[in-house]
């Protein structure tokens, strides 16, 4: 069995979650549902990240304690990823033990292996992107600098420990040619190549200004950089620093989905900290697209932060989940409104999928009893349907195996439509006077297409799809893709059927 490793960002915990971070999660868990069904040994994780000045800044704003906050704040990350029915394996928080034992491993491979040197830090810093910038990346707009996420930068002149990022500048791009497909999308993996051939400096890996971090091992006076600290979670959730572990060995290296204001963090830091300390970088960065909400950008200042409890209250969680990835090309920036959501909800789902569902297994409540037979007696249009769903379902996976979810999703699509398109033309309304037996066969080829469309919407729509296998008699909890193609034997028996994707009205 192959092994699938999938991670997303793990969130500070300064502030509590909203949709971008609901949009991670669920990229990651409709991957791991997806993994899951193709007979792979999936391992997924999500967590937050606790430590440093921007968490520490927060919770003195908010006048409470350090630990206080993030014990909050992380638990209502944890609630999200359970509101949201992800099928993550693990979660972790950087304020735990297991943690802190692997950043120092990880720093004492480093100081070992003559990556980490004691100077001087002089430059800027962004807290709330907690993250150095050179001067020339700076938009100065008065006498203040910003970073080119529009976060304000302050100057700091401190004694740092320094990561010798600049030794690796050959060595990254070497890697990069070697693995064309290290960063997706395209475009982006351009971005980094072209920011690493400008030739990278060293990197300040510690702070002495605050102490809200994993100190420096035999120095108490330095808290290690919180990216160093954070990027390690992907391993320490797998049990490193202990390699021989099953979990390691299993899993490592994975596949990290972030969003593109992270990558830089990713796929230049990341990679080189882990091959300055002998272990494998990781396999591949998806880094998808940004949001925004009605066309602004989303921010605390603007009080237009979503908060994905609400919408998913209102519009359903599946619902919200197939919007986010049939809306927005997976990597490409987005926005959210609610007008589109609603159209989404009605049009493809009621309409389209909901209509397919709903006209077949009521015409056979109807007038079969309920009753379902096993296909027989195939002619041309049905061979012409069941072939058409094979070639969807090999696009489909191509699509996902590529991280292209919204691609995925109009193969599905398509074969709702096709569907559409044979009960209009075989019209079992009139077969039932005209060819019973034929009416039979043409419903019970509509059932396994539905069958079909429903194993293929589990990773993206788990519960409406799971509702529907088990309506139509079909064991899913012990579904996989080795269903799909294998038509269903045994007579079903169906009852009253509900609308799966009620309209949206208001
Ligand atoms: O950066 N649209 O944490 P963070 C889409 N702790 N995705 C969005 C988004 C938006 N408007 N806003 C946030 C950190 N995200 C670090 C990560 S990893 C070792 C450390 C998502 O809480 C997206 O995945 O700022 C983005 O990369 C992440 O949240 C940033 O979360």
């Amino acid at each position: 069995m192959k092994n699938y490793y999938i991670t997303t960002p793990i969130y500070y915990c300064n502030d509590l979650p909203h949709l971008g971070h609901a949009y991670t999660n669920i990229a990651c868990d409709i991957l791991a549902r997806y993994h899951r069904l193709d007979n792979k040994n999936v391992y997924f994780l999500t967590g937050t990240d606790e430590h440093g000045q921007k968490v520490e800044q927060s919770a003195k704003s908010k006048n409470t304690s350090t630990k206080e906050l993030t014990d909050r704040m992380s638990k209502n990350f944890l609630d999200l990823t359970k509101i949201l029915n992800c099928t993550n394996n693990d979660f972790i928080r950087t304020t735990e033990e297991r943690h802190k034992i692997s950043v120092h491993k990880l720093w004492n491979i480093l100081l070992k292996n003559d990556q980490i040197y004691l100077d001087k830090y002089k430059g800027w810093y962004s807290i709330r992107d907690e993250a150095f910038f050179d001067e020339k990346e700076l938009k100065k707009i008065n006498s203040e600098y910003y970073a080119p996420t529009g976060a304000k930068v302050e100057w700091i002149e401190e004694e740092s420990y320094f990561f010798r990022l600049s030794n690796w500048t050959d060595k990254l791009i070497e890697f990069y040619n070697k693995n064309p497909d290290f960063v997706a999308p395209d475009t982006r993996f351009n971005e980094v190549k072209s920011f690493v051939k400008s030739g990278l400096k060293d990197l300040s890996i510690s702070r002495t200004t605050f102490n809200w971090g994993i100190p420096v091992p035999n120095n108490n006076n330095h808290v290690i950089y919180v990216w160093l600290d954070a990027l390690q979670n992907y391993l320490s959730a797998l049990e490193f620093p202990d390699t021989d572990s099953k979990l390691y060995k299993d899993f490592w290296p994975g596949t990290h989905i972030v969003g593109k204001d992270i990558l830089r963090f990713h796929s230049i830091y990341w990679p080189a900290f882990l091959m300055a300390a002998n272990l494998p970088p990781p396999l591949r960065i998806y880094a998808h697209g940004w949001f925004t909400n009605e066309g602004n950008k989303i921010s605390k200042s603007l009080g237009n932060v979503i908060d994905p409890f609400q919408i998913i209250n209102e519009f359903g969680l599946d619902e919200f989940r197939y919007f986010l990835f049939s809306q927005v090309p997976f990597g490409d920036d987005g926005d959210f409104s609610i007008k589109a959501l609603v159209n989404r909800i009605n049009n493809d789902l009621s309409n389209d999928y909901g209509n397919l569902v709903q006209r077949v297994c009521s015409f056979i409540y109807n007038n079969c009893n309920g009753e379902i037979e096993i296909i027989d007696n195939l002619i041309n249009e049905d061979e012409d349907l069941l072939e058409n769903s094979n070639n969807i379902f090999k696009f489909y996976k191509e699509c996902m195996d590529k991280d292209q979810i919204d691609k995925a999703i109009k193969f599905i699509f398509k074969l709702i439509s096709l569907a559409n398109i044979y009960v209009n033309n075989q019209e079992p309304w009139k077969l039932k006077k005209t060819n019973p037996n034929r009416m039979k066969n043409v419903l019970s080829i509509l059932i396994e297409i539905i069958k079909r469309i429903a194993i293929m919407t589990l990773p993206i729509m788990p519960n409406k799809s799971q509702k529907l296998l088990l309506y139509l008699n079909f064991d899913f909890q012990n579904i996989n893709f080795d269903n799909y193609k294998v038509i269903f034997k045994n007579q079903i028996k169906i009852e009253k059927p509900y609308p799966l994707f009620p309209k949206y009205e208001k």
